[in-house]
Protein backbone atom coordinates (compact mmCIF):
# COMPACT_ATOMS: atom_id res chain seq x y z
CA UNK A 1 0.00 0.00 0.00
CA UNK A 2 1.64 3.29 -0.52
CA UNK A 3 2.28 5.28 2.09
CA UNK A 4 -0.56 8.51 2.58
CA UNK A 5 2.22 11.06 2.32
CA UNK A 6 3.10 9.53 -1.28
CA UNK A 7 -0.59 9.63 -2.51
CA UNK A 8 -1.70 10.71 -5.48
CA UNK A 9 -5.17 12.56 -5.21
CA UNK A 10 -6.97 13.76 -8.50
CA UNK A 11 -9.74 16.18 -7.76
CA UNK A 12 -11.81 15.68 -11.08
CA UNK A 13 -14.99 14.59 -12.33
CA UNK A 14 -16.15 11.83 -14.96
CA UNK A 15 -16.78 13.73 -18.17
CA UNK A 16 -14.05 16.40 -17.79
CA UNK A 17 -12.02 15.95 -20.94
CA UNK A 18 -8.68 17.32 -19.60
CA UNK A 19 -9.06 15.16 -16.48
CA UNK A 20 -9.17 12.30 -18.99
CA UNK A 21 -5.82 13.20 -19.69
CA UNK A 22 -4.43 12.74 -16.70
CA UNK A 23 -6.51 9.39 -15.76
CA UNK A 24 -4.94 7.92 -19.28
CA UNK A 25 -1.47 9.27 -18.30
CA UNK A 26 -1.55 7.32 -15.11
CA UNK A 27 -2.76 4.11 -17.30
CA UNK A 28 0.65 4.73 -19.09
CA UNK A 29 2.49 4.70 -16.06
CA UNK A 30 0.25 1.81 -14.09
CA UNK A 31 -0.19 4.18 -11.16
CA UNK A 32 -2.37 3.38 -7.96
CA UNK A 33 -4.21 7.04 -7.03
CA UNK A 34 -7.20 8.14 -5.53
CA UNK A 35 -9.92 10.28 -6.99
CA UNK A 36 -12.20 13.21 -5.55
CA UNK A 37 -15.29 13.58 -7.57
CA UNK A 38 -15.51 17.73 -7.60
CA UNK A 39 -18.63 19.68 -8.82
CA UNK A 40 -18.49 20.50 -12.37
CA UNK A 41 -19.67 24.23 -11.65
CA UNK A 42 -17.68 26.70 -9.29
CA UNK A 43 -18.10 27.62 -6.93
CA UNK A 44 -16.16 24.10 -5.49
CA UNK A 45 -14.99 25.37 -1.55
CA UNK A 46 -13.80 22.19 -0.57
CA UNK A 47 -11.06 22.23 -4.10
CA UNK A 48 -10.21 25.90 -3.67
CA UNK A 49 -9.43 25.79 0.00
CA UNK A 50 -6.87 23.62 -1.03
CA UNK A 51 -6.04 26.08 -4.44
CA UNK A 52 -6.41 28.94 -3.12
CA UNK A 53 -8.71 29.90 -5.81
CA UNK A 54 -8.18 27.91 -8.93
CA UNK A 55 -10.99 26.20 -10.14
CA UNK A 56 -10.48 24.09 -13.08
CA UNK A 57 -10.53 20.58 -13.49
CA UNK A 58 -8.04 18.52 -12.85
CA UNK A 59 -5.70 19.49 -9.96
CA UNK A 60 -3.26 16.53 -8.41
CA UNK A 61 -2.86 16.71 -4.63
CA UNK A 62 0.33 14.95 -2.66
CA UNK A 63 -0.11 15.34 1.15
CA UNK A 64 0.10 19.49 1.00
CA UNK A 65 1.12 19.80 -2.37
CA UNK A 66 -0.93 20.52 -4.57
CA UNK A 67 -0.36 20.58 -8.80
CA UNK A 68 -2.61 22.49 -10.92
CA UNK A 69 -2.69 22.44 -14.71
CA UNK A 70 -1.90 19.13 -16.23
CA UNK A 71 1.04 20.45 -17.70
CA UNK A 72 2.10 20.48 -13.96
CA UNK A 73 0.61 17.26 -13.22
CA UNK A 74 2.35 15.53 -16.13
CA UNK A 75 5.58 16.96 -14.94
CA UNK A 76 5.54 15.57 -11.29
CA UNK A 77 4.14 12.72 -12.12
CA UNK A 78 7.40 11.74 -14.31
CA UNK A 79 9.72 13.47 -11.89
CA UNK A 80 8.06 11.27 -9.04
CA UNK A 81 7.38 7.88 -11.23
CA UNK A 82 10.23 8.08 -14.57
CA UNK A 83 9.37 4.76 -15.30
CA UNK A 84 7.71 4.12 -17.65
CA UNK A 85 8.13 7.33 -19.06
CA UNK A 86 6.14 9.79 -20.53
CA UNK A 87 8.91 10.37 -23.33
CA UNK A 88 10.34 6.73 -24.70
CA UNK A 89 12.20 8.55 -27.43
CA UNK A 90 14.65 11.63 -27.42
CA UNK A 91 11.93 13.62 -28.05
CA UNK A 92 11.22 15.33 -24.82
CA UNK A 93 11.71 18.84 -25.80
CA UNK A 94 9.84 19.03 -28.47
CA UNK A 95 6.75 17.36 -27.01
CA UNK A 96 6.72 20.07 -24.86
CA UNK A 97 6.18 22.29 -27.92
CA UNK A 98 4.11 20.44 -29.09
CA UNK A 99 1.88 20.17 -25.63
CA UNK A 100 1.57 23.80 -25.66
CA UNK A 101 -0.60 23.49 -29.12
CA UNK A 102 -2.93 20.59 -28.32
CA UNK A 103 -3.56 22.50 -24.99
CA UNK A 104 -4.08 25.63 -26.30
CA UNK A 105 -5.48 26.15 -30.03
CA UNK A 106 -6.36 22.60 -30.62
CA UNK A 107 -8.44 22.53 -27.06
CA UNK A 108 -9.59 25.79 -28.36
CA UNK A 109 -11.01 24.66 -31.55
CA UNK A 110 -12.74 21.01 -29.62
CA UNK A 111 -14.40 23.50 -27.11
CA UNK A 112 -15.75 25.86 -29.91
CA UNK A 113 -17.20 22.54 -31.94
CA UNK A 114 -18.35 20.87 -28.52
CA UNK A 115 -20.29 24.23 -26.83
CA UNK A 116 -21.04 25.39 -30.49
CA UNK A 117 -22.52 22.54 -32.01
CA UNK A 118 -24.91 22.22 -28.84
CA UNK A 119 -26.30 25.39 -29.36
CA UNK A 120 -29.67 25.99 -27.22
CA UNK A 121 -29.67 22.61 -25.30
CA UNK A 122 -27.09 23.76 -23.68
CA UNK A 123 -28.04 24.39 -19.76
CA UNK A 124 -28.03 28.22 -19.08
CA UNK A 125 -26.13 28.20 -15.94
CA UNK A 126 -23.32 25.65 -17.54
CA UNK A 127 -23.17 27.84 -21.02
CA UNK A 128 -22.63 31.10 -18.71
CA UNK A 129 -19.73 29.30 -16.31
CA UNK A 130 -17.84 27.51 -20.11
CA UNK A 131 -18.68 30.63 -22.35
CA UNK A 132 -17.31 33.17 -20.42
CA UNK A 133 -14.12 30.44 -18.85
CA UNK A 134 -13.87 29.65 -22.26
CA UNK A 135 -14.75 32.91 -24.75
CA UNK A 136 -14.07 35.87 -22.97
CA UNK A 137 -16.33 39.13 -21.84
CA UNK A 138 -18.53 38.21 -25.40
CA UNK A 139 -18.92 34.74 -24.92
CA UNK A 140 -22.58 34.72 -25.83
CA UNK A 141 -21.84 35.91 -28.99
CA UNK A 142 -18.71 34.01 -29.15
CA UNK A 143 -21.42 30.67 -28.41
CA UNK A 144 -23.44 31.75 -31.63
CA UNK A 145 -20.69 32.46 -33.99
CA UNK A 146 -19.42 28.90 -33.38
CA UNK A 147 -22.77 27.41 -33.95
CA UNK A 148 -22.30 29.38 -37.43
CA UNK A 149 -19.21 28.35 -38.12
CA UNK A 150 -19.13 24.46 -37.20
CA UNK A 151 -18.16 23.42 -40.86
CA UNK A 152 -15.24 25.93 -40.57
CA UNK A 153 -13.95 24.74 -37.30
CA UNK A 154 -14.48 21.46 -38.47
CA UNK A 155 -11.97 22.04 -41.39
CA UNK A 156 -9.40 23.53 -38.73
CA UNK A 157 -9.29 19.86 -36.61
CA UNK A 158 -9.44 17.82 -39.41
CA UNK A 159 -6.20 18.58 -40.89
CA UNK A 160 -4.40 18.30 -37.36
CA UNK A 161 -6.02 15.10 -37.36
CA UNK A 162 -5.42 13.88 -40.61
CA UNK A 163 -1.76 14.25 -40.04
CA UNK A 164 -1.87 12.47 -36.03
CA UNK A 165 -3.91 9.47 -39.12
CA UNK A 166 -1.05 9.58 -40.93
CA UNK A 167 1.62 9.31 -38.34
CA UNK A 168 -0.07 6.03 -37.22
CA UNK A 169 -0.43 5.00 -40.88
CA UNK A 170 2.89 3.05 -40.48
CA UNK A 171 0.76 0.50 -37.74
CA UNK A 172 2.78 1.58 -35.09
CA UNK A 173 0.53 1.11 -31.94
CA UNK A 174 0.96 4.79 -30.68
CA UNK A 175 2.33 8.59 -31.61
CA UNK A 176 6.11 7.73 -31.49
CA UNK A 177 6.41 4.29 -31.44
CA UNK A 178 5.56 0.99 -29.98
CA UNK A 179 5.46 2.34 -26.47
CA UNK A 180 2.41 4.67 -25.17
CA UNK A 181 3.84 8.58 -24.53
CA UNK A 182 2.81 11.53 -22.93
CA UNK A 183 1.67 12.93 -25.89
CA UNK A 184 -0.52 10.40 -26.46
CA UNK A 185 -2.81 11.55 -23.52
CA UNK A 186 -2.32 14.71 -24.81
CA UNK A 187 -3.54 14.08 -28.02
CA UNK A 188 -6.37 11.42 -26.87
CA UNK A 189 -8.35 13.22 -24.34
CA UNK A 190 -9.43 16.09 -27.53
CA UNK A 191 -10.34 13.14 -29.58
CA UNK A 192 -12.42 11.46 -26.86
CA UNK A 193 -14.03 15.18 -25.77
CA UNK A 194 -14.68 15.10 -29.83
CA UNK A 195 -16.28 12.21 -29.89
CA UNK A 196 -18.13 11.89 -27.05
CA UNK A 197 -19.66 15.04 -26.51
CA UNK A 198 -20.16 16.46 -30.37
CA UNK A 199 -23.21 14.88 -31.93
CA UNK A 200 -21.37 14.80 -35.25
CA UNK A 201 -18.15 13.15 -33.44
CA UNK A 202 -18.12 9.47 -34.07
CA UNK A 203 -19.02 10.09 -38.12
CA UNK A 204 -16.61 12.83 -38.05
CA UNK A 205 -14.02 10.68 -36.72
CA UNK A 206 -14.87 7.39 -38.58
CA UNK A 207 -12.40 8.78 -41.88
CA UNK A 208 -9.27 8.71 -40.10
CA UNK A 209 -8.98 4.66 -39.80
CA UNK A 210 -5.44 4.63 -37.93
CA UNK A 211 -6.34 6.99 -35.50
CA UNK A 212 -9.92 5.03 -34.77
CA UNK A 213 -7.16 2.09 -34.16
CA UNK A 214 -5.40 4.32 -31.49
CA UNK A 215 -7.72 5.39 -30.12
CA UNK A 216 -8.70 1.65 -29.18
CA UNK A 217 -5.11 0.87 -28.03
CA UNK A 218 -4.88 4.24 -25.61
CA UNK A 219 -8.38 3.65 -24.21
CA UNK A 220 -7.16 -0.39 -23.54
CA UNK A 221 -3.97 1.23 -21.75
CA UNK A 222 -6.44 1.92 -18.80
CA UNK A 223 -5.93 4.62 -15.63
CA UNK A 224 -4.10 2.74 -13.60
CA UNK A 225 -6.04 1.63 -10.61
CA UNK A 226 -8.84 4.21 -8.51
CA UNK A 227 -10.23 4.35 -5.41
CA UNK A 228 -12.33 6.98 -4.31
CA UNK A 229 -12.10 9.67 -1.40
CA UNK A 230 -14.16 12.33 0.23
CA UNK A 231 -13.15 15.56 0.01
CA UNK A 232 -12.86 15.72 3.44
CA UNK A 233 -10.37 13.34 3.31
CA UNK A 234 -8.34 14.91 1.23
CA UNK A 235 -8.62 18.26 3.43
CA UNK A 236 -7.32 15.80 6.15
CA UNK A 237 -4.73 14.86 4.03
CA UNK A 238 -3.27 18.22 3.28
CA UNK A 239 -3.68 19.16 6.84
CA UNK A 240 -2.25 16.00 8.31
CA UNK A 241 1.13 16.79 6.03
CA UNK A 242 3.67 19.74 5.54
CA UNK A 243 4.49 20.90 2.13
CA UNK A 244 7.73 18.53 0.71
CA UNK A 245 8.82 21.26 -1.35
CA UNK A 246 12.28 22.80 -1.17
CA UNK A 247 12.72 26.38 -2.48
CA UNK A 248 14.59 26.92 -5.49
CA UNK A 249 14.91 30.35 -8.01
CA UNK A 250 16.82 31.31 -10.91
CA UNK A 251 19.02 34.30 -10.63
CA UNK A 252 17.77 34.94 -14.79
CA UNK A 253 14.20 34.65 -14.01
CA UNK A 254 12.77 37.36 -16.04
CA UNK A 255 10.97 38.99 -13.76
CA UNK A 256 12.76 38.91 -10.90
CA UNK A 257 11.29 36.49 -8.62
CA UNK A 258 13.03 35.31 -5.44
CA UNK A 259 12.41 32.94 -2.50
CA UNK A 260 9.18 34.24 -0.26
CA UNK A 261 8.28 37.53 -2.80
CA UNK A 262 4.57 37.88 -2.54
CA UNK A 263 2.75 37.45 -5.46
CA UNK A 264 -0.87 36.02 -7.31
CA UNK A 265 -0.51 33.39 -9.78
CA UNK A 266 -3.25 33.26 -12.70
CA UNK A 267 -4.23 31.46 -15.93
CA UNK A 268 -2.56 33.96 -18.65
CA UNK A 269 -6.27 34.11 -20.36
CA UNK A 270 -9.19 36.34 -20.03
CA UNK A 271 -11.19 33.57 -17.98
CA UNK A 272 -12.66 35.43 -15.42
CA UNK A 273 -11.00 33.35 -12.86
CA UNK A 274 -10.04 33.98 -9.05
CA UNK A 275 -5.86 34.74 -9.05
CA UNK A 276 -4.06 32.28 -6.21
CA UNK A 277 -1.79 34.45 -3.67
CA UNK A 278 1.00 33.64 -1.90
CA UNK A 279 4.97 33.29 -1.13
CA UNK A 280 7.24 32.22 -4.06
CA UNK A 281 8.45 29.40 -3.34
CA UNK A 282 9.74 28.08 -6.25
CA UNK A 283 10.23 29.92 -9.99
CA UNK A 284 11.92 28.81 -12.72
CA UNK A 285 11.43 28.31 -16.55
CA UNK A 286 8.56 25.05 -15.86
CA UNK A 287 7.01 26.08 -12.51
CA UNK A 288 5.87 28.88 -10.34
CA UNK A 289 5.19 27.47 -6.93
CA UNK A 290 3.58 29.53 -3.93
CA UNK A 291 3.28 28.91 -0.09
CA UNK A 292 0.35 29.74 1.50
CA UNK A 293 -1.88 29.24 4.63
CA UNK A 294 -5.33 27.98 4.82
CA UNK A 295 -6.87 28.35 8.09
CA UNK A 296 -8.08 24.41 8.99
CA UNK A 297 -5.74 22.75 6.57
CA UNK A 298 -2.48 24.82 7.66
CA UNK A 299 0.52 25.50 4.94
CA UNK A 300 0.44 24.46 1.45
CA UNK A 301 2.46 24.60 -1.61
CA UNK A 302 0.35 25.58 -4.51
CA UNK A 303 2.09 24.69 -8.02
CA UNK A 304 1.60 26.40 -11.18
CA UNK A 305 2.96 26.12 -14.99
CA UNK A 306 5.12 28.95 -16.20
CA UNK A 307 4.03 28.89 -19.45
CA UNK A 308 0.36 29.66 -19.47
CA UNK A 309 0.06 31.48 -16.28
CA UNK A 310 0.65 35.18 -15.45
CA UNK A 311 2.55 35.86 -12.13
CA UNK A 312 1.88 39.51 -10.63
CA UNK A 313 3.91 40.87 -7.89
CA UNK A 314 2.20 42.18 -5.11
CA UNK A 315 2.98 45.95 -4.20
N1 LIG B 1 -4.77 24.22 -19.04
C1 LIG B 1 -5.59 23.51 -18.09
C2 LIG B 1 -7.01 23.44 -18.63
C3 LIG B 1 -7.98 22.93 -17.60
C4 LIG B 1 -9.42 23.08 -18.05
O1 LIG B 1 -9.79 24.02 -18.74
N2 LIG B 1 -10.25 22.11 -17.61
C5 LIG B 1 -11.66 22.20 -17.81
C6 LIG B 1 -12.30 20.84 -17.60
S1 LIG B 1 -12.17 19.77 -18.93
C7 LIG B 1 -12.28 23.06 -16.75
O2 LIG B 1 -11.61 23.41 -15.81
N3 LIG B 1 -13.54 23.40 -16.88
C8 LIG B 1 -14.19 24.16 -15.86
C9 LIG B 1 -14.35 23.40 -14.57
O3 LIG B 1 -14.16 22.17 -14.52
O4 LIG B 1 -14.73 24.05 -13.61
C10 LIG B 1 -4.99 22.12 -17.85
O5 LIG B 1 -4.25 21.61 -18.70
O6 LIG B 1 -5.20 21.56 -16.76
Amino acid sequence: MTDPVHEIILHNYPQSPVAEKVRVAFGIKGLAWRSVEIPRLAPKPMLTKLTGGYRRTPVMQIGADIYCDTQCILRTLEQRHPQPTFFPTDDAGLMWCLSRWTDGAFFDLAVKIVLGSAGDALPQDFAQDRGRLYLGQDWAEGLRSANKEIPHLAAQIRAPLSWANRQLGDGRGFLLGDAPASIDAQLFHLVWFLRGRWDQGPAFLSQFTHLVRWEAAVAALGHGTMTGMTAQEAIARAAACEPVTVSRTDPRDPQGLKSGMRVTVSPDLDGGEQPVAGEIIVADCDTVSVRRHEPEVGEICVHFPRAGYRVDIED
